[in-house]
């Protein structure tokens, strides 16, 4: 396992190179203090609210330095890795896709960003890879580990490239009706990636082929399975309820940090 002091530096130059490359979302870094990054797309009534803001901004503090998340042995992956909730969804695109052992899936990365690209599968692999082995932490009372292999997000986002300014979201929609939405904050962290490997083969049906998503300081409904595309967006007013994903819409946290 690598030194905390590496560790570090990894994190310190990403944020470097994101600071050179990426001209709009450098000021999300550069303004630790800005307030935007402390609070959910949208704030609930009351006390509901209250904690929400509370919990997201203390968290935010802690996590400003964009420390990589504890990173296992592969001695440790754990056996039978569960699929929980959808495991195949029903859609005829999917399927079709499926049959066809997902080489006609493409990835369009669109919204606020400078070159609209659509990914095939090849392409993403084609990206520097990163692979992590980290732990799975379900809000519904389990956890595992398994070693992850993918594009980091943040390169994705370069591949189309880069964000605008004003940027603030990336809505990512799945084949089977989830979508998810997540700040530039967690978006740029190292380890948040697009997994299309999973302890060292193609990622299963189950666990979201072919790629899903790994963004490791949040919880299980965070890590959404069966991407279809994603959007750069200021806002997700529009999206469902607006709340910032399928799950904050029907009353979790949408800062889900575990
Ligand atoms: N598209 C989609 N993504 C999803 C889900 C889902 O049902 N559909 N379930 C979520 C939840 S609650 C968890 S715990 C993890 C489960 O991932 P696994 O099936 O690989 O264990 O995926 C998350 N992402
Ligand atoms: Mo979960």
């Amino acid at each position: 396992m690598k030194k905390k002091e590496e560790k570090r530096k990894e994190a310190t130059l990403t944020r470097r190179k994101l600071l050179t490359r990426t001209g709009a979302l450098s000021g999300i870094l550069l303004t630790g203090c800005d307030t935007q990054f402390y609070r959910p797309p949208i704030i609930r009534d009351g006390l509901m609210g209250v904690a929400d803001i509370l919990t997201m901004a203390s968290q935010r503090l802690l996590l400003s330095e964009q420390q990589l998340v504890q990173e296992h042995s592969v001695s440790e992956i754990t056996k039978d890795f569960p699929v929980w909730n959808q495991s195949n969804p029903e859609d005829e695109e999917y399927q079709r896709l499926r049959a066809g052992g997902y080489r006609e899936w493409r990835l369009p990365v669109t919204g606020m960003v400078n070159q609209p690209v659509s990914l095939s599968l090849e392409e993403l692999k084609r990206i520097p890879r990163r692979t992590q082995t980290t732990m799975h932490i379900c809000e519904q009372g389990w956890s595992a580990i398994a070693q992850w292999t993918g594009a980091p997000l943040l390169s994705v986002l370069e591949a189309a490239g880069g964000v605008k300014n004003g940027a603030r979201y990336i809505v990512i929609d799945a084949y089977g009706g989830w979508y998810e939405g997540y700040d530039m904050f967690d978006v740029v962290h190292p380890q948040t990636i697009l997994a299309y490997g999973m302890n060292g083969k193609d990622l299963p049906l189950g666990n979201g082929a072919p790629v899903r998503l790994r963004v490791e300081r949040h919880c299980g409904y965070k890590q959404i399975k069966f991407i279809k595309s994603i959007q750069v967006v200021s806002s997700m007013e529009g999206f469902g309820r607006g709340t910032g994903g399928l799950n904050s819409d029907y009353g979790f946290h949408w800062y889900a940090g575990a």
